[in-house]
């Protein structure tokens, strides 16, 4: 998989590309990232690539040309290398990106990715030459950097080869739809807390149906939203009214109305 990225910063993107899981599939060859500023596709002599926004106000804009020159070389380098690319600009303004889509853009060969700064581009680039608009989060970034590293990093993840065991994917978060389950290891007691001892029982039926459970009660009471987009079979909608009763018996926290989202 290729990822051109057009950034005015390329020196941020060594916290993805020199250590971690990504810096391996990088050097196995598995994904590729390649960098380069608007900078180098102006003919200004200051190398300038942004200007003060038409009506005023505050902050700058990046500028048109630029930042379509260097889009183009990207594709053009990427279709040279027999991969055609979408391109993506990351924006507040981008539609929501989740892990459904992180696993729509981990089964393409290639996208470049534009990353903006200041008060955003010029919107005659968005017309011309974005495909589409991604947004991490409803805040304010200093620059799209981030961004492109979140969605290239939880894209690259989900490639074959990238993590330990081929399946870790297949049991993140949101995979299923649903938060994670609790997570124990060694040593069996930790401040003087043991383990559910359904994880010691070796009973792998009966481990995968607590961690279900466990995946369902946790979304309902922190992000019910999900469990309403997902809905439940009747195998889940027992499991959950089990762990609702259970909560509410032991009176944790647990059993009292999920947070209305
Ligand atoms: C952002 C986000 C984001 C906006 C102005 C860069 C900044 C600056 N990108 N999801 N949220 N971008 O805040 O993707 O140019």
């Amino acid at each position: 998989m290729r990822f051109d990225v057009i950034t005015l910063f390329p020196a941020q993107f060594k916290a993805l590309t020199q250590e971690g899981v990504v810096a391996r599939a990088l050097r196995r060859g598995i994904a590729e990232i390649h960098l380069r500023t608007p900078r180098d596709y102006t003919a200004d002599p200051q190398r300038a690539v942004d200007d003060r926004p038409y009506g005023g106000g505050p902050g700058m804009v990046m500028q048109y040309a630029p930042l379509r020159a260097a889009l183009d070389a990207a594709r053009a380098d990427a279709a040279a290398a027999g991969v055609s690319s979408r391109v993506a600009y990351l924006s507040p303004q981008g539609a929501p990106v989740d892990q459904a889509k992180i696993v729509e853009i981990a089964s393409a060969s290639g996208w470049v990715l534009l990353a903006g700064r200041y008060e955003g581009v010029d919107e005659r680039l968005i017309e011309d030459a974005v495909d589409e608009e991604w947004s991490i989060g409803d805040y304010v970034l200093s620059g799209g950097e981030l961004a492109a590293m979140v969605v290239m990093d939880a894209a690259i993840r989900l490639l074959p080869g990238v993590l330990g065991h081929a399946d870790s994917a297949g049991q993140d978060s949101y995979a299923s739809g649903l938060l994670d389950c609790p997570h124990y290891t060694r040593p069996e007691t930790a401040a003087g807390r043991g383990v559910p001892s359904v994880l010691l029982s070796g009973d792998h039926a009966a481990i995968e149906r607590w961690r279900l459970q466990q995946a369902l009660g946790r979304t309902w009471e922190r992000r019910p939203e999900l469990l309403r987009k997902r809905g439940m079979n009747d195998v889940e909608r027992q499991l959950l009214d089990d762990y609702r009763r259970e909560a509410l018996r032991s009176g944790s926290r647990a059993g009292s109305k999920p947070s209305e989202q």
